[in-house]
């Protein structure tokens, strides 16, 4: 897909849907009488309550303060504390008592994340009748980081739209090859992600084409613009910035970080920034990656590249978020040594402990590319004294671009609680627990202009996971999933309510591992067609060219063998207990199967199943579950113009049409393809063309 009207820049923005905030989840706490106490982005908090009957802090309903303007639980009238809690550092409690609350947050950003969980909490108490007990209840960010990525382009991208792998609509920040005169659309967008725990977002594509690289520079005001509109809601601005820029925007005639007058470059060009936006986050960079430049235009490492920028920022607090998505991407396909999975720590992990202290090494989840299914990227463990975060895709590039339901939090959940160095879950070790250093979750936005915000409906739910489990990786899917439900349908009623609730869950919560059932399972990843970007099956799309992502399928087998004792050596990268799991074929898991090994078709799977019955299967059953996914949502058809919005009800049917339509389109191409080669027929006797 490249310039569907999906990606195409709508003429003028819809009046977006109100998504996880509608006014009935915000009325629902505007009923009580408030109190807010503090400056700064309380006022924000004032805003969110205006209408409601003020009180006095001694009285009121609902409490809202910053730590230090309260000193006692008297003057709170609280009559059960001694003394008042102090929460962690950008943490809040809330204090429950006698049908009041009292939200305590340690600074102003932090009192306001816990206004929106009061209002969550809230919502949530009437969808599930677990109304929350009298007492103290506290919580804190649990990464430091939790960054949203933007790949938007302001000039429109002749291949790639406006947004890179976006799939609902224009930018939310560009339009017409400018920043938007009116930003109104970003400042609602800040307020969604306030209410997750989102505290930063990169405003342009991390592929710097010429146009936006110029934001460093003249684009300066409109970047503050940008940041103006964040600000109120806690969110730091970040630019997305070229390795090049020295060259590109035509000062000097080399970028080589070890040059002074590059040194100096970086370092004018960040202070400009910090001139007109105090609190600006920082940069990212993608170098040496899929044709950006880099520093190994210069025989520099990736340490040597990052720092200089860097120590740029460092003076001004900035962070210098450096990709760790390196690859070659001109492979030679013949060569079955070679591996793509291998490159990231084959480039990364020797510089552990050559980075500056305000470098953050952002490192994909997987060690290929955002697929449905993937090991866990063995770079997150390697290196102990880097700041590394973890990057996850909102944005559904590989998991059906948004017009397939994918409610992605389980595959979240399963990633952040890998247990990677055999003790640490994977939050743990991005969050800097037990020894490493800290850094943080990032991801890439799914949002776009789009009057759903996200294309298909659903996907709104993605976004607002992500956020909610940056904040806390140990929240379970399903309770995250309760929590968008009962904040975006605070207004229906409670039967409906009820209904819908049970409706969502049938339809998303499994919907992950049945888009990687019709799609790549077993590990297989790809097999994604390329010339429509991405989206459908071309079983060799990708096999015989320069990208570097195989399946080796053949007569007998498929499947990668990333061994050390026959293959790419890829699970030598791995700490124990994993290297020696993967390594054998006795105690691989059967998701991981074809990621790391080279199996034949007769293969008989942990489950009992063999390989290509497998294959057979997992497509059909897939398609077959599609069908109760329709009629779920079909059952809820009399709510449409009540509790669930008739556009909204329009947009999820037309996209649910179009996934099955493509589910089996998968399902045949992929079943045909593996009988051709193989031979062996479908045990179960269903028909294969
Ligand atoms: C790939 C996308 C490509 C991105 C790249 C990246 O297909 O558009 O530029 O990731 O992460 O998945 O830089």
């Amino acid at each position: 897909m490249t310039t569907s009207s999906l990606t195409s820049t709508p003429t003028s923005t819809p009046t977006p849907h109100a998504a996880w905030l509608p006014d009935a989840a915000l009325d629902a706490v505007r009923t009580r009488s408030v109190a807010v106490l503090g400056h700064g982005l309380l006022d924000t908090v004032r805003a969110e309550l205006s209408g409601a009957p003020e009180g006095t802090s001694a009285r009121a309903e609902l409490v809202v303060a910053v730590r230090d303007a309260v000193a006692t639980p008297a003057d709170l009238g609280l009559t059960t504390l001694t003394a008042l809690p102090d929460p962690a550092p950008h943490g809040y409690v809330l204090v429950r008592e006698a049908g009041r609350t009292l939200v305590l947050g340690h600074d102003d950003v932090a009192a306001l994340r816990g206004f929106y969980a009061f209002v969550r909490e809230t919502a949530v108490a009437r969808l599930t009748g677990a109304v929350p007990a009298d007492g103290v209840t506290a919580s804190a960010p649990h990464q430091p980081l939790r960054m949203l990525d933007h790949w938007d382009n302001i000039a429109v991208h002749p291949v790639m739209g406006q947004i890179e792998r976006g799939y609902s609509g224009g930018s939310i920040f560009y339009a017409d090859g400018e920043v938007r005169a009116d930003l109104s659309r970003v400042s609602e967008y800040a307020r969604l992600l306030a209410a997750t725990g989102v505290d930063a977002v990169a405003i342009n594509n991390v592929n710097v084409h010429a146009r936006e690289a110029r934001l460093l520079t003249d684009g300066l005001p409109d970047v503050a613009r940008i940041a103006d509109a964040l600000r109120p809601y806690g969110i730091r601005t970040y630019l997305s910035v070229s390795f090049g820029s020295p060259v590109l925007l035509g000062d000097l005639d080399t970028s080589d970080p070890l040059e002074p007058a590059v040194e100096q470059w970086w370092a004018t060009a960040a202070a400009r920034v910090y001139d007109v936006i105090e609190d600006f986050g920082g940069f990212l960079v993608k170098a040496d990656s899929e044709g950006q430049p880099g520093p190994f235009a210069y025989g520099r490492t990736h340490a040597d590249g990052a720092n200089v920028l860097a120590r740029a920022l460092a003076p001004h607090d900035g962070t210098l978020i450096w990709r760790a998505f390196v690859y070659n991407h001109h492979q030679d396909w013949r060569d079955r040594r070679t591996d793509r999975a291998r490159a990231s720590f084959d480039h990364f992990a020797p510089l552990d402990g050559s980075f500056e202290p305000n470098v953050v090494l952002q490192v994909k989840h997987g060690p290929l590319d955002f697929q449905v299914r993937e090991a866990v990227s063995p770079v997150i463990a390697a290196m102990p004294r880097t700041r590394v975060a973890l990057e996850l895709q909102v944005t559904q590039e590989y998991t059906g671009q948004q017009k397939h339901v994918c409610y992605l939090a389980p595959w979240w959940s399963e990633i952040l609680s890998f247990p990677l160095d055999g003790e640490r879950s994977v939050a743990q070790i991005v969050a800097g627990e037990g020894g490493g250093r800290p850094g943080g979750i990032s991801a890439v936005s799914n949002v776009g202009s789009d009057e759903f915000w996200t294309g298909h409906p659903l996907a709104q739910a993605n976004l607002y996971a992500f956020g909610r489990l940056a904040w806390d990786p140990t929240l379970r899917a399903q309770d995250v999933l309760d929590e968008w439900i009962a904040l975006t349908f605070a207004g229906a009623d409670d039967a409906d309510l009820t209904r819908l609730r049970a409706v969502l869950h049938s339809v998303m919560d499994e919907s992950w591992r049945r888009y990687e059932g019709y799609t790549a399972p077993l590990g297989v990843c790809f097999m994604v067609s390329p010339t429509r970007q991405h989206y459908g099956p071309d079983v060799d799309g990708y096999e015989y060219s320069a990208w570097g992502t195989y399946h080796f399928a053949d007569r007998d087998g498929v499947g990668v063998d990333r061994t050390r004792a026959t293959g790419t050596g890829f699970t030598g990268q791995y700490p124990q207990p994993w290297h020696d799991v993967y390594e054998s074929l006795e105690t691989c898991p059967d998701e991981l199967v074809l990621f790391f090994h080279h199996v034949p078709y007769t293969h008989v799977l942990h489950s009992g199943t063999t390989v290509i019955q497998h294959i057979y299967d997992s497509r059909s059953d897939a398609v077959e579950e599609l069908d109760g996914v329709e009629e779920a949502w079909e059952s809820v058809a009399d709510l449409v113009g009540g509790a669930l919005p008739a556009s909204f009800d329009a947009r999820v049917r037309e996209r649910l049409a179009e996934q099955r339509r493509s589910a089996i389109e998968w399902r045949d191409q992929i079943r045909t393809y593996f009988f051709r080669k193989s031979g062996v027929p479908d045990a179960s006797g269903r028909t294969i063309y």
